[in-house]
């Protein structure tokens, strides 16, 4: 199997045994057929969850098949009732098989027949095959921002910071905010948590900001450190660190990552130091869902050049809807107005491109001039070619925006 993309991002050929996607995550790849196979044989594709039984940690949770089949036959004969994925492969301890975008570091005893060998690799192990125009790239160690978001499920409730996101009544991007708003420093109740519109504000434009994503409960060992599959929207973001637990022997969690310090309200930080590792550049992998390891962390970067309001949540929906949601105000004084029937709560949302990069260079224009680096958009020509490129990012950012709003509305 060769994965060819992620997120809609091509990148270098990557030769795997194992891929694991978790919710919301896009992979491309080419499965490769063996030789000398005869036509009408039908090839198994096995399907696994990682999750494993409650009451049998050996057992898995879930497990689907599938057949490839070399000609148009449609009978299913020959179809083996159960196949388990790794059952005489990946034996040689000198060639161990592949697990490719692993959200752990070493493969837990549980997911891998006794006898096997495999090895994890983390989705830095992709490079993107087209490299970053350099004016792209955000810094590797000059951040303008630096923002902590540990995630947290507290049954009922699921956390970032400890704060259990609320939707706001309208979208924060009409009125630049809400009155429900919690803003930092957050104030959390008795109980630790607060139920607002969770927001946090990046107000630098075209630098780089830096987000910290963990999975860490420290001092609550009864509560479960789970995986979580973080989105965002507004951006692609560069894979600039993964940062892992300590395991036992086994692949089971010894002790969350100590390179942060976690409380159990409001943003964490680094242990002191900034960790080394920290790097970003032309092939970095780009990403819009990354799965954050539980007990660990991942640090990613981008450029604070689209301005609005970015929902970041988690993709399981039942964390999504217990409030594991965040809105990331992105110079928000900066953002074009939305077009006005959204302030009447019609159904209506269209206005021209035309009208959408007339708002964008006078509304969004200033701040765009306050940095030259990133250039401002140019008025296409209705008969240039030379400007299609530009009608078409921009065409491409309206429908992010529209997504971005019909998503917040439904939810
Ligand atoms: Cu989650």
């Amino acid at each position: 199997m060769h994965v060819i993309a992620t997120d809609g991002y091509l990148v270098n050929k990557f030769e795997t045994d194992f891929l694991i996607v978790h919710v919301g995550e896009r992979y491309d790849f080419i499965l490769e057929a063996k030789e000398g196979v005869k036509p009408g044989t039908k090839y198994p594709i096995n399907i696994q969850t990682l999750a494993v039984k409650c009451n049998n940690n050996s057992e898995i949770a879930g497990e689907s098949f599938a057949f490839v089949v070399y000609t148009n036959e449609s009978e299913t004969k020959n179809v083996p009732e159960t196949i388990r994925q790794q059952s005489g492969r990946c034996t040689n301890s000198s060639s161990p098989c592949k697990v490719l975008n692993c959200p752990f570091q070493i493969i837990p005893d549980d997911f891998s027949d006794e006898g096997a060998y495999m090895d994890c690799y983390n989705v830095q192990s992709l490079q993107l095959l087209y490299p970053t125009p350099t004016r792209e790239i955000p810094s590797s160690n000059n951040v303008s921002s630096q923002s902590f978001f540990n995630f947290e499920v507290n049954w009922p409730k699921a956390l970032i910071n400890g704060v259990q996101f609320d939707l706001p009544d309208t979208p924060l991007v009409e009125n630049k905010g809400t009155k429900y708003e919690c803003k930092y420093p957050v104030k959390c109740d008795k109980s630790g948590e607060k139920y607002c519109t969770h927001t946090v504000y990046l107000n630098t434009y075209g630098t780089t900001a830096r987000f910290v994503l963990s999975s860490i409960i420290e001092g609550k060992q009864d509560l479960p450190i789970v995986t979580h599959p973080i989105h965002m929207h507004g951006h692609t973001y560069f894979i600039a660190k993964i940062g892992y637990p300590e395991y036992y022997e086994n692949g089971t969690i010894k002790a969350p990552n100590k390179d942060l310090t976690v409380p159990s309200c409001g943003p964490a930080e680094w242990n002191g130091v900034t960790p080394e590792g920290i790097s970003v550049n032309s092939t970095t992998v780009r990403k819009d869902v990354i799965i954050v390891p539980a007990g660990g962390y991942v640090v990613l970067h981008f450029i604070t050049d689209n301005p609005g309001y970015w929902f970041m949540h988690c993709h399981i929906d039942e964390h999504l809807n217990r409030g594991m949601a965040i809105a990331i105000g992105e110079n928000p004084t900066c953002a074009s107005t939305p077009p006005a029937p959204l302030f009447n709560e019609t159904d209506e949302f269209c206005f021209s491109v035309g009208t959408f990069i007339r708002k964008e260079l006078e509304e969004n224009g200033v701040c765009r001039v306050n940095n030259p680096a990133t250039p401002s958009p140019t008025i296409p020509s209705p008969s240039g070619h030379t400007s299609f490129t530009s009608t078409t990012s921009l065409v491409v950012q309206m429908l992010f925006l529209t997504l971005a709003f019909v998503f917040c509305r439904l939810i």
